[in-house]
């Protein structure tokens, strides 16, 4: 029997919604907790008690809390093995987490800045600084890219993987973020991504048909294009 899940989540979030997607991948069940970030309910006193540092994902496993969330999709591949999202032998496993590094270290850490700079608009004030994020981040696509054009379904080969589920988030961050705010992200020399690139639109296609993602996808995304 599966122990007792809460997981604690904010619309948008992209780490919440790697953890959201593992649970549907791994068909798990749990009480969905949506706190508002508007009325800062990430920073309450009870929150704090589960997430010192009041972000989001926290996942409460029967009486334990997990924060951070590849350490919580890390918890769930023990707690649900199948389908395995971190390899079948050393070999892929060793690939996994070290595009997970990888990403980490370097797309994830320039996506979000380049896309925070969009939301908050603060194009002016951190011109040089995004065009060294744009150069790294496009490099990154670019190996992404190449690996998808080989023609592997994944990013990390034949099979779903945790990098899937990590990346997909952070890509439909961007797309948004592009969309919201098309004039900077022309000037910084930002499209689409998904209407650019085919194979990522493909891959995209692909997450998009786990069991259970109309679930995952962020409520006020649906309501606020
Ligand atoms: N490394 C953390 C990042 C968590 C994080 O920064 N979450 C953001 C949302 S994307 C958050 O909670 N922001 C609200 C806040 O900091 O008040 C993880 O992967 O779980």
């Amino acid at each position: 029997m599966q122990p007792n899940l809460s997981l604690y989540w904010i619309s948008g979030s992209p780490p919440s919604w790697r953890v959201m997607l593992t649970l549907a991948v791994k068909k798990l069940s749990y009480q969905s907790i949506l706190l508002d970030a508007s009325k800062k309910e990430q920073k309450q006193a009870d929150y704090l008690n589960l997430n010192p540092r009041g972000t989001v994902p926290t996942l409460v496993i029967d009486d334990k809390s997990v924060r951070e969330s590849l350490a919580i999709i890390r918890v769930l591949e023990l707690i649900q093995p199948e389908p395995a999202l971190f390899g079948r032998n050393w070999q892929e496993t060793a690939q996994i987490d070290q595009w997970i590094e990888e990403f980490n270290h370097f797309f994830g850490k320039e996506s979000a800045f380049i896309a925070r700079s969009l939301f908050r608009r603060q194009i002016e004030v951190q011109r040089e600084q995004l065009a060294n994020s744009i150069s790294v981040f496009q490099k990154e696509l670019d190996i992404y890219l190449e690996t998808l054009e080989s023609g592997q379904p994944y990013v990390c080969g034949d099979n779903l993987t945790a990098a899937d589920l990590i990346l997909f988030p952070v890509v439909m961050w961007l797309e948004r973020a592009f969309f919201q705010n098309p004039q900077h992200s022309h000037e910084l020399g930002l499209t689409s991504l998904l209407e650019t690139y085919k194979p990522l639109k493909d891959w995209a296609e692909r997450i998009k048909t786990i069991d259970g993602y109309e679930n995952t996808y962020p409520p006020h995304w649906k309501v606020n294009n």
